[in-house]
């Protein structure tokens, strides 16, 4: 029997076969959990119903993060389908306009890029905490972001993602602090980088993906299904004292000077 068997668990953030959601999605139902995906738009639907297929998942929902009339729709079908409420809420969900996140990062700021990367990669998350949270109450569950060091370092291209990002674990944090006495934990996994749509954005990638493998301490790259495996953890029972939390997948990287 798995350790999130009895578990719901909403999914958001899947666009790819390589999206860090979908490792997740792996990982989760791999360990028992019932899911429930979402897409962003209908570009991504098909994808997205791929993988519940695979995944044995019966609720497939729209979700832009950026229109607060779909994350109400969102978790009022979510209410329909899962009337005693749900135990999981994931997040992975990050945006930025690509002249931002490459090469100066004056260059590419505007006060506009500023806000998007703000407004999807972290408020969403406080968003989407306070749309589930009647649904999550009193239940042990549990909230996961993703998060990246370049919260916490300046990296080159990074840029506005990187005060995305930091503002990103704040939220958790403060997340953390109210939503722990109804029962409910909130932490992130700050994932070393891996190949994603996502990831492509950001300036010299590919550069940076064997700079990682030479320097980490494990000397190799990290998997979505690493990253899934230490996300299946953080949401069960197995971890109910860890809240508030950032836990590095990144083969060690972040510890060497
Ligand atoms: O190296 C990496 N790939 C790392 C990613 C290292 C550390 C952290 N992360 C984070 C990302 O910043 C993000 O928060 O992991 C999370 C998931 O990212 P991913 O798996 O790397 O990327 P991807 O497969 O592209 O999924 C992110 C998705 C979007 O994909 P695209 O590429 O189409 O923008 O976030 C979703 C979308 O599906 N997304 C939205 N969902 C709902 N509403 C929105 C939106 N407005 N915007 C983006």
């Amino acid at each position: 029997m798995g350790f999130l068997q009895g578990k719901r668990a909403l999914i958001t953030g899947i666009a790819s076969q390589r999206s860090i959601a979908n490792g997740i999605a792996e990982a989760m139902h791999r360990q028992g959990a019932e899911l429930a995906l979402t897409y962003q738009n209908d570009k991504l639907r098909s994808r997205v119903e791929d993988a519940a297929t695979e995944y044995g998942a019966k609720i497939v929902l729209p979700l832009d993060v950026s229109s607060d009339a779909q994350i109400d729709a969102c978790f009022a079908e979510l209410g329909q389908h899962w009337t005693e409420g749900f135990d999981i809420l994931v997040h992975c969900i990050a945006y930025a306009p690509r002249e931002a996140i490459g090469g100066d990062f004056l260059d590419g700021l505007t006060r506009e890029n500023f806000a998007i990367a703000q407004d999807i990669s972290a408020y969403s998350l406080a968003a989407l905490a306070k749309a589930a949270r009647p649904q999550m109450r009193g239940r042990n569950g549990a909230i996961l972001t993703l998060t990246y060091l370049g919260a916490i370092r300046a990296l080159q291209n990074y840029n506005v993602m990187g005060v995305a990002k930091a503002s990103l674990e704040s939220t958790m944090r403060y997340l953390a602090l109210n939503l722990g006495p109804e029962g409910t934990r909130v932490n992130a996994i700050s994932a070393g980088p891996i190949k994603t749509l996502a990831a492509s954005g950001v300036g010299n990638f590919r550069k940076m993906l064997g700079q990682f493998e030479a320097a980490a301490p494990l000397r190799r790259n990290i998997t979505i299904e690493d990253v899934g495996n230490t996300a299946a953890f953080l949401c069960s029972d197995l971890a109910a004292g860890i809240t508030g939390e950032v836990t590095y997948v990144d083969a060690g990287f972040s510890i060497v000077g």
